[in-house]
This record gives C-alpha cells, structure tokens and sequence, in this order.
C-alpha cells in the first residue's frame, strides 16, 4: 500500500504532493514502483499537529482529496484506492469519488456514522488501535500489556462493526504503530505480531519512516529511515502481515516480494 498524502503537513512527505497534479503524478509512480494499493489522506495525523489543532473542517479535506481520487479511478482502475479518513462523510464522498476501501485510524471510534457506512457500502475497512482522542496522544502511553490490549481493543470494536451490519470477511486489523504508542510498545507488536494475525483476519502494519525508527537508528529525518523500514517491513511480513503501508515503495515492493517468497514460498 502506497502512502498518498495530499497534505501540506505531513510528517515526511509534507506539502510534497498538495497539489492535484503532483499528487497523480506521485500515484502514478507508485503503481510503477509496484504499489497494489494507494492510500490517499488529506489530513496529517503526526501527533504534533493531530494532538492540538481542531480536527480538520471535511470540506477541505474533501477539497484536497475527492479530485485526486476521481483522477485516479479513472486512470488506474485496476488500482484500488483507500481513503484514510476518520470521518464517515469524507469516506462516503471518496467512495462515491473512486475510492474502495476505508482506512480508519480510529477504528471505528471517532465516527458513529463509520460503521453504518462500511456495513451499506460493503468495502473492506481497516481498523486501526488507536486510544483517546486526538489531544490525549502525546500523554505518555500506558499500556500493561500493549498486545493483550491491542487484542481486546479489536475484539471490541470487531464486535460492534458486525452489530452494525458489517461482515467479518471486510475487516482488516492495523496495530497502529506510533499512534499513543512509545518505541517499546511498538517492537513489543512488531514482536509478537502472530498473536494479532491469530484473530484470523488479514493485518496491515504501518511502520514507514515512523519516528521509533529514527530513535533506534539515531536520526531524526524521516527520508532517511529507509533501511529501518525495510527491517520493519521485512519481520512483519515475517510475522504475519499482509500489506505494509509505506512511502518509499520501489524499494518496499522489492523488500516485501522476497520477504513474502521466503515466508509464503514462491513459484518461478
Ligand atoms: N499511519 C499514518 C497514517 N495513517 N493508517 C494506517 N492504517 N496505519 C498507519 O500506521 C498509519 C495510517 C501516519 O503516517 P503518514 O500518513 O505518513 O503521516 P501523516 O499522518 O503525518 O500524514
């Protein structure tokens, strides 16, 4: 899965693609590179700028997204696009777009309106863990089993998705890597990655350029966590997962290809 943000501050790619046409642009190179999937988002996550600024207004993140998206469908329709938004309005809109498959950072748990969404449209849906409210994230985490809760967070939220009518068979888990989370807790998922694919449904992990990477590696530009990311992507493809979101695709497409020929086997 391909990182597209359409952003003017992101935390790596910031203000790179915010323009309709380097977006396409972006995406197209992606795809060459070897992306199966795009992820397009229009409002940065990064907990400097979520923890305290006003959620941004969906019609601007409408604005910097629905174009690009409509662009795409039609010029890559063998292309899945994925809309990384937590909020149903802005899903509804980009699935109406082009889009097919919601990206919720939340999990269902910012939007009431989320799952009635993914239940009448039917696309697959990522549920990524993340806890609190945007503004609580840069409070020191504290988790005493961070998997055992990740765990439970999904069963819940699992749970309540197929209350709401959304089939099992749609929902993809995400441990939400840097989201509340420390370095520690982080490799501690990373590490015991089996025990979330054990819930038996398909896993996405987000690792790219993430900033424990940079404190392991002792670097604070996120362009230069490539190899980090690789190891990243690599043990989690290792560890059950079966897509990695990342920015730097020519080189994660290959990392993923013979981690997955090692792991899953490969045909000649
Ligand atoms: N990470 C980010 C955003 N969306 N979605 C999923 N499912 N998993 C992730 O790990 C994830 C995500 C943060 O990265 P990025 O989009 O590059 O940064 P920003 O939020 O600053 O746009």
């Amino acid at each position: 899965m391909g990182v597209l943000n359409v952003t003017p501050d992101s935390f790596s790619d910031g203000g790179l693609y915010a323009d309709v046409q380097a977006a396409v642009a972006h995406a197209h190179q992606m795809v060459l590179e070897g992306a199966h999937i795009l992820d397009i988002g229009g409002e940065s996550t990064r907990p400097a700028t979520f923890s305290d600024h006003s959620p941004l207004p969906p019609e601007e993140e409408m604005r910097r997204i629905l174009p690009v998206i409509a662009r795409l469908a039609a010029e890559l329709p063998h292309i899945p696009i994925s809309v990384d938004t937590y909020k149903a309005e802005v899903a509804e809109a980009a699935l109406a777009a082009g889009a097919s498959l919601i990206n919720d950072i939340s999990g269902l748990t910012y939007d009431p309106a989320m799952s009635a969404l993914a239940a009448s449209s039917g696309v697959p849906i990522v549920l990524m863990h993340l806890l609190g409210r945007p503004r609580d994230l840069p409070l020191q985490p504290v988790y005493e089993d961070v998997v055992a809760e990740v765990i439970a967070f999904f069963e819940i939220q699992i749970a309540r998705a197929e209350e709401a009518g959304v089939s099992r068979s749609q929902i993809w888990l995400d441990p939400g890597l840097g989201f509340g989370k420390n370095a520690q807790h982080n490799l501690e998922l990373l590490r015991r990655l089996p025990e979330l694919r054990a819930l038996g449904l398909p896993l996405v992990v987000g690792a790219s350029r993430k900033k424990f990477l940079g404190r392991i590696l002792g670097t604070d530009d996120p362009t230069d966590r490539r190899d980090g990311t690789a190891a990243a992507v690599a043990l989690s493809i290792a560890g059950g997962a079966d897509m990695v979101r990342v920015h730097d695709v020519r080189e994660m497409a290959r990392v993923a290809k013979v981690s997955d020929a090692i792991v899953r086997g490969w045909e000649e």
